[in-house]
C-alpha cells in the first residue's frame, strides 16, 4: 500500500505543476478514471512513422510509408517522396485548423447578421463604437445609419468574403502594414478568400495534384493567413460587436472555482454565441428559484478552454482549467452539467461523466457525442434553449454525492481582458509610448506565448517556466488560449507577477498597475495580437517582419495550432514550438521551415522542447531584430 501510494505522488508530480490540478489528478488514479495521460500511456510506442510524417495514407493505392533511415521503400506506390508525404500531411493538418477557427467564425458572423435583422433571441450589437471602426475598414457607409443597418452589411460583406468573387480579404488591405503585404505578394501569398484557401488546401493534398512541398508548403502559409486575418479576426471582432470588447477585469482561475453549495455549470468549447446566453440565462429569477427549490444556493459558472476565455475576457466569468482539466473537473464531483459547443472536447467526455452524476449537454449539430444530452442551438430560440439547458443542470443538483466531491481551495487571482483596444487607450491613444520603452530597452521586445497543453509535456511547465524566463528578461508576454490560463494559475496574470520581472518591464507594469504577462484572450484573439503588431509597425514605418517580436506554443497539440505558428511565421513573427510537428521525416522540409524561410518572411519555425532554451531562442532573435532596427 504504501509503495502504491507513493507511486501515485510520484505520477502526479511527473503530470501537473499546478497544486490544485495535483490534487485532483490523485483522485482521478484512486477513482480508477482514465485520463488522457493513461490513454497516452497505453498509446506507447507511439507510430514512429507517423511522428516523422512519413506515413501517407490519403489513398487506397496506401497505406504508404518511407523507411526514415533511407533504405527501401523510398516513394509510395504513386511514386510520392518523404518530402511530398510530409508536405502534404502538414498542409492537411494546417487547412483543418484554419477551417476550424474559420467555421467558428462564420457562426459568430451569422448571429450577428440575424441580430440585426431583428431575427435572434436575446442578442444585442453592444459595442457601437467597434461596429463603426469595423465598418470603415470594409468601407461601409456609417453616417446616417443604425446601428443594425450598418451591422448587416458588414455582416454580409464578411460572410461573402468566404468565398469571394473579388478576390481578397479587406482586413489584409485595412489591417496589414504595406511592407509586410509586398512581402506576400512576391510569395504569392495574399489570401484570396477564406474557403477558398482551405478547399484549395484539400485539391492540392489529392494525389496528383501539387507535388513539389515548395509550392505545397507556400500554398499553407497563405491558407493559415487566411486564417488570422480572415476567419479568425472576424471571429474576434464580430464577437467584440456582439458582446462588448473586453476591458481589464480581475477573475480567479484553477478547479478551486467550483462551489460547494452552488449548482456548478462549466462551458466548454469555444464559441461564445451559446456561452454569452447560458451567462444571462444563468440570472434568470426562474432557473435561480428551482436552484433554491433544488437546496443549491445558485448557479456557479465556470469557463473551461477558449469558450471560458471568451467569457472571462468579457464577463470576469471564472475558468476552471484547461485542455487536460475538462476531465479533471468532472472527476472532483461537483459538475452538475458540462455544456459543450465544439473543439478540444475530449470524444471521452461523456465516458467520464458517466462515471459521476455529471450531465454532458451538447449543442451544436456539427459536433454530436455519444452519451451527451443533445440541445441544438439556434441563435433564433438562444435564451429559450439557455434556460432549458440550466434546468437540466439544477435538476441535477440533488444527484450530487458529497462524499465523492472535493475541490481544491485554493483559487487564484488573475487581472484578464486586454483587448488592443484597452491596451492602446492605456498607452494614450497610440502606441508612442511603448515604442519609446522598446527604443529605450526597459522593454526589449514582446513574445505572444499561445497554445494548448499536451500530456506529453509536463502539464503547464512550458508555459509558466517559458513567460517567467521571459519577463526576466525585461521581455513582455502577451498570451491567448490554454497557454494564458495556464500562467494564470500559476499567478503570472496579476499585477504583482511584476516582482519577478526584470528591472525595466517591472517598472513599467507598476506604473501601469498592469501584470507582466498580459491574458488578449482565446486562440481566435491571436487575431488581437496581430492587430497590435502591425499598429506598432505602422507607426514605425516598417514591416510586422521587423518588429522585436516572438511567438512561442510550448504545449501545443491541436492542428489550430499549426495554423497559428504558420500565420504568424508568414506575417514575420519567429516562432518556437515546445512540441516537434511531425514533419521530422523530410530533412527539406525542415530545412525550409526553420531556416530557409528567413530570407522570405524574416522569421522561423524552431522545434525546442525546453522552455529555458526557447527563451534564449527568442531572445536572440529579438535582439537581432532590434539590431536590424538600430536600436
Ligand atoms: O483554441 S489552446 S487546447 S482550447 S486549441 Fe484547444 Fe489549444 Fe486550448 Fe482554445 Ni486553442
Amino acid at each position: 500500500m504504501h509503495h502504491e501510494l507513493k507511486f501515485i505522488k510520484e505520477e502526479v508530480e511527473k503530470r501537473a505543476l499546478n497544486e490544485t490540478d495535483k490534487e485532483i489528478i490523485e483522485k482521478s488514479i484512486l477513482d480508477g478514471i482514465e485520463t488522457a495521460w493513461d490513454r497516452l500511456y497505453k498509446q506507447q510506442p507511439q507510430c514512429g512513422f507517423g511522428l516523422l510524417g512519413v506515413c501517407c495514407n490519403r489513398c487506397v493505392l496506401g497505406p504508404c510509408r518511407i523507411d526514415p533511415f533511407g533504405g527501401e521503400p523510398q516513394r509510395g506506390v504513386c511514386g510520392a517522396t518523404s518530402d511530398l508525404i510530409v508536405a502534404r500531411n502538414l498542409l492537411d493538418t494546417l487547412a483543418t485548423g484554419a477551417a476550424a477557427h474559420s467555421d467558428h467564425g462564420r457562426e459568430v458572423l451569422e448571429v450577428l447578421l440575424h441580430t440585426a435583422e431583428g431575427k435572434s433571441q436575446g442578442y444585442q450589437i453592444t459595442d457601437e463604437e467597434k461596429l463603426k471602426a469595423v465598418a470603415e475598414d470594409y468601407g461601409i457607409k456609417i453616417e446616417g445609419r443604425t446601428k443594425e443597418e450598418i451591422a448587416k452589411e458588414l455582416a454580409v460583406a464578411m460572410l461573402e468574403e468566404f468565398g469571394t468573387l473579388t478576390h481578397g480579404i479587406k482586413f489584409v488591405d485595412a489591417r496589414v502594414p504595406e511592407k509586410t503585404k509586398q512581402m506576400w505578394q512576391k510569395l504569392s501569398i495574399v489570401p484570396r478568400s477564406v474557403d477558398r484557401e482551405i478547399v484549395e488546401a484539400m485539391h492540392r493534398v489529392q494525389m496528383g495534384v501539387d507535388s513539389d512541398y515548395v509550392n505545397i508548403l507556400l500554398h499553407a502559409l497563405r491558407t493559415a493567413l487566411s486564417d488570422g486575418w480572415g476567419g479568425s479576426m472576424m471571429a474576434t471582432d464580430c464577437s467584440d460587436i456582439l458582446f462588448g470588447t473586453p476591458t481589464p477585469k480581475t477573475s480567479i482561475f484553477n478547479l478551486s472555482v467550483l462551489s460547494k453549495d452552488k449548482v456548478n455549470v462549466i462551458l466548454h468549447g469555444h464559441n461564445p454565441i451559446l456561452s454569452e446566453m447560458i451567462v444571462k440565462a444563468s440570472e434568470d429569477p426562474e432557473i435561480l428559484k428551482l436552484a433554491e427549490q433544488k437546496g443549491a444556493k445558485g448557479i456557479n459558472l465556470a469557463g473551461m478552454c477558449c469558450t471560458g476565455n471568451e467569457l472571462l475576457m468579457r464577463k470576469g466569468v471564472p475558468i476552471a482549467g484547461t485542455l487536460l482539466d475538462q476531465e479533471l473537473a468532472i472527476v472532483t464531483g461537483a459538475v452538475e452539467a458540462m455544456i459543450i459547443d465544439y473543439q478540444c472536447i475530449f470524444p471521452s467526455i461523456t465516458f467520464t461523466a458517466s462515471c459521476y452524476h455529471t450531465k454532458v449537454i451538447s449543442t451544436s449539430s456539427k459536433a454530436k457525442f455519444p452519451g451527451a444530452i443533445h440541445m441544438e442551438f439556434n441563435p433564433g430560440s438562444a435564451y429559450d434553449t439557455a434556460k432549458q439547458i440550466l434546468r437540466i443542470a439544477v435538476e441535477n443538483f440533488p444527484n450530487r454525492n458529497p462524499d465523492r466531491v472535493k475541490i481544491p481551495e485554493k483559487p487564484m487571482k488573475v487581472m484578464a481582458g486586454f483587448s488592443e483596444e484597452v491596451i492602446r487607450k492605456a498607452l494614450g491613444g497610440s502606441y508612442k509610448p511603448l515604442i519609446d520603452l522598446i527604443v529605450s530597452g526597459k522593454i526589449k521586445g514582446a513574445v505572444g506565448i499561445v497554445g494548448c497543453n499536451n500530456p506529453k509535456i509536463k502539464m503547464d511547465y512550458g508555459h509558466v517556466t517559458l513567460a517567467k524566463e521571459l519577463i526576466k528578461r525585461d521581455i513582455l508576454v502577451v498570451e491567448t488560449g490554454c497557454s494564458a490560463v495556464a500562467c494564470g494559475k500559476a499567478g503570472l496574470l496579476q499585477p504583482e507577477a511584476a516582482d519577478i520581472a526584470g528591472e525595466g518591464l517591472r517598472q513599467v507594469c507598476k506604473t501601469l498597475g498592469i501584470p507582466p504577462v498580459l491574458h488578449m484572450g482565446s486562440c481566435v484573439d491571436c487575431s488581437r495580437i496581430l492587430v497590435m503588431a502591425s499598429k506598432i509597425a505602422k507607426e514605425l514605418g516598417v514591416g510586422i517582419e521587423d518588429l522585436p517580436l516572438g511567438g512561442a506554443a510550448p504545449e501545443w497539440y491541436s492542428q489550430k495550432a499549426v495554423s497559428i505558428g504558420s500565420y504568424f511565421v508568414a506575417s514575420g513573427v519567429y516562432t518556437v514550438l515546445g512540441i516537434p510537428p511531425t514533419v521530422m521525416g523530410s530533412k527539406n522540409v525542415v530545412e525550409l521551415l526553420t531556416d530557409k524561410i528567413k530570407g522570405l518572411t524574416n522569421s522561423a519555425f524552431a522545434v525546442e522542447p525546453d522552455p529555458l532554451k526557447a527563451a534564449d531562442l527568442l531572445e536572440s532573435e529579438i535582439i537581432r531584430k532590434r539590431k536590424a532596427l538600430g536600436i
